[in-house]
């Protein structure tokens, strides 16, 4: 045995010793090193902020666990030293966190990467409860176990996701399947001739003012002007917010207005359009709302005894009616919904039909929901099956609902290219560039060099949607050269043709 080792032996035989001396007869060891009182059994009541057998150590910090062993049914999350994920230095009294986590108590999740610089760090609690009109929709509250403990990046606009370090490329419709449409929303506007002050559109956090005596191409411009409406083209073939009136010529009119504004740049299912309206004052009164309107079509063929529900904003879905449900009663069913009340929702079944379905016919319910933003996400869904049991084997019912919210595709690079999300740039694919209208690689580069000159093509014609769709349509005017016989017909069999493919909007 080395010295060395004899030497440690002795040492803590004597501590021992010295403990078992200083604890008897309620002595405690140290005198809980002045941050404690001493038990009559000797042993140490820390103070607060004081941990050890001698209370010589600091307390860190508590908060509710990460990891911890549950301690009846659904107890569990209690409060334990740095949070379960960290050491606690008892000589300073701090939390050294696992990476990813912070807070004193390593309580609370970091962003990754600090979100970049593009983007704000909130817990779940503060997303919740956040509004910007564009990524958080809607006011909510949120107070489970991790309302106040995880975190995550709320990007700014141009940056995605989950540390917001990725560049999106611009999206665009897909030329490649078609027959859907553009979202508009419907702004009613009832105000006095001697209506005063302005009211304010509100799309993806921007504003846009609007006064009551604009005409459909000044609310247009005034919508064009706002950052967040996809405008980039400085020339373009057609407008990317197109609004037209009914009603009256101005915007506002002491009859009521009907606006309809499209936005026929930006694909796809889009965030609502807000409105704030507190400032517009007439004497006679005014009334300013966006109108969704839905249209339900439904024909339940012989198994209507089935039942549907809707699911409104928010993911909620209502309870369930049978097809047969008539006007009031969807209308009681949808006010049951957050947001929404008996007060702004009008339901209106075809003439003469009682209820929203019918064997033999095909039935259109129109559900008006007006608020102070458009569009509200309305959807349906059906089912043959009712308490669990199926009916009949029969048909199922053929229900759809269609609202205002556009349904055209949002693809990087419009689908024919490749997006460098470092960049935020478009790699087209073989023989697609940049389009005014469609963006990058909206637009089929053709080939001139055999056309002699001519501005026709000389060619085939043909969008890629017909393609895709194997349709045979004559939309545009096309003129082709097809050995000869010169058909009006450019389908016939005996037509022969350069295929040439190019978008919509493209023709010369
Ligand atoms: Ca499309
Ligand atoms: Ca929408």
């Amino acid at each position: 045995m080395c010295p060395g080792s004899k030497k440690k032996k002795v040492s803590i035989s004597i501590l021992f010793l010295a403990i078992f001396f200083s604890t008897v007869g309620g002595q405690c060891y140290n005198q809980c090193s002045g941050n404690g009182e001493c038990d009559p059994q000797g042993f140490c009541d820390c103070w607060d902020g004081y941990d050890g057998w001698d209370c010589s150590f600091l307390r860190c910090p508590s908060a509710p666990a990460w990891a911890d062993i549950a301690s009846g049914t659904d107890d569990a999350h209690n409060d334990a030293v740095c949070s379960n994920m960290g050491y606690c230095n008892g000589e300073t009294g701090l939390c050294i966190c696992h990476e990813g986590f912070t807070g004193r108590a390593c309580e609370r999740m970091s962003c990754p990467n600090d979100c970049n610089g593009h983007g704000q760090c909130l817990s779940m609690a503060e997303a919740a409860a956040a509004e910007d009109g564009n990524r958080l929709i809607h006011v909510a509250s949120y107070e489970a176990w991790d309302a106040d403990m995880i975190y995550g990046c709320v990007c700014d606009e141009g940056y995605e996701g989950y540390d917001c370090s990725l560049r999106p490329c611009p999206v665009s419709d897909s030329a490649l399947t078609s027959g859907q449409q553009d979202e508009s929303v419907v702004l009613f506007c009832r105000c006095g001739d001697d209506c005063t002050n302005t009211f304010r559109l509100r799309y993806k956090g921007q504003y846009a003012t609007i006064s009551p005596f604009m005409s459909a191409g000044e609310v247009a411009d005034r919508i064009m002007a706002m950052s967040s409406v996809k405008s980039d083209a400085t020339e373009y073939t057609s407008p990317p917010v197109v609004a037209t009136f009914s009603g009256a010529a101005t915007v506002c009119s002491s009859e009521g207005t009907a606006a309809t504004i499209t936005f026929t740049r930006d694909p796809g299912d889009l965030p609502p359009v807000f409105i704030k309206f507190d400032k517009l004052t007439s004497s006679e009164g005014s009334d300013v709302h966006m109108t969704t309107e839905a249209t339900l079509v439904c024909t339940c063929v012989g198994a209507c005894g089935g039942h549907f529900r809707f699911v409104g904003d928010r993911g909620e879905a209502t309870e369930k009616l049978p097809f047969s449900a008539g006007e009031s009663m969807i209308q009681t069913t949808l006010s049951r919904l957050s947001d929404l009340s008996s007060a702004n929702i009008t339901v209106t079944i075809s003439d003469g039909v009682g209820s929203a379905c019918q064997d033999s016919a095909t039935v259109n319910t129109t559900i008006a929901v007006d608020l102070d933003y458009g569009n509200y996400p309305l959807q349906v869904v059906p089912s043959l099956f009712d308490d669990g049991q199926q009916q009949q084997e029969d048909e199922p019912p053929m229900m759809t609902l269609t609202t205002n919210d556009g349904d055209k595709e949002q693809e990087y690079c419009a689908g024919l290219g490749s997006c460098d999300f470092s960049t935020g740039q478009c790699t087209c694919d073989e023989d697609y560039e940049y389009d005014q209208e469609y963006g990058p690689c909206g637009q089929y580069v053709v080939d001139h060099s055999h056309w002699a000159g001519r501005q026709m093509c000389p060619g085939f014609v043909l969008r890629p949607s017909f393609l895709a769709l194997g349709t045979e349509t004559n939309e545009w005017n096309l003129y082709f050269t097809d050995g000869g016989d010169n058909s009006s017909d450019p389908f016939t069999e005996d037509d022969s043709f350069d295929s040439t493919v190019v978008l919509p909007g493209y023709y010369w």
